[in-house]
């Protein structure tokens, strides 16, 4: 396999679960051209949540950004292709919402700053998280999907560039 084809983690949060937006989304990450190898509805808990969120457990933040995340069930994503990764991060869009792009999925269906949830003890929610590095994505697949979960098949872009 190419060295520039990369698996990432694609987790569509609760609140884009809530608001029956994970079909729009799905169909825009699928229109790139990028692949599902993987999707499930699942519940997150403390210990995945721990997991996941290694780096930010003991910062003042994590308390409410815990609560959020198990609002509901998320959709959780494996997602293959060219530079899977950075293509993820420029399709989701900064991670504070009133920074996004409007054409992102971020900058779509989201505008709240995190300034304003910090000043008005509100929970932060922008809708969908994509893993930053190659490294972060394949903890982060390993955290949330077994290899039985993830399919292998080709799909007609690839078939398109052989
Ligand atoms: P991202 O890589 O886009 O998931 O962003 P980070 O790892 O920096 O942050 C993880 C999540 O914590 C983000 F979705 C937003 C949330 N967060 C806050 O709620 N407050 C902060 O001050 C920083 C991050």
């Amino acid at each position: 396999m190419s060295e520039y084809v990369e698996r990432t983690f694609v987790a569509l949060k609760p609140d884009a679960v809530k608001r029956g937006i994970t079909g729009e989304i799905i169909s825009q990450i699928e229109d790139t051209g990028l692949k599902i190898m993987g999707l499930k509805m699942v519940q997150a808990t403390d210990q995945l949540l721990e997991q996941h969120y290694e780096e930010h457990v003991d910062k003042p933040f994590y308390e409410g950004l815990a609560e959020y995340m198990k609002e509901g069930p998320i959709v959780a994503m494996v997602v293959e292709g060219v530079h899977a990764v950075e293509n993820m991060r420029k399709i989701i869009g900064d991670t504070d919402a009133k920074d996004a792009h409007p054409a992102t999925i971020r900058g779509q269906y989201a505008h709240m700053s995190m300034d304003h949830a910090d000043e008005s003890g509100g929970l932060y929610r922008n809708i969908i998280h994509a893993s930053a590095t190659a490294e972060e994505a394949e903890k982060e697949v390993g955290i949330w999907f077994s290899e039985d979960e993830l399919h292998e098949y080709q799909s007609s872009v690839e078939s398109e560039v052989r």
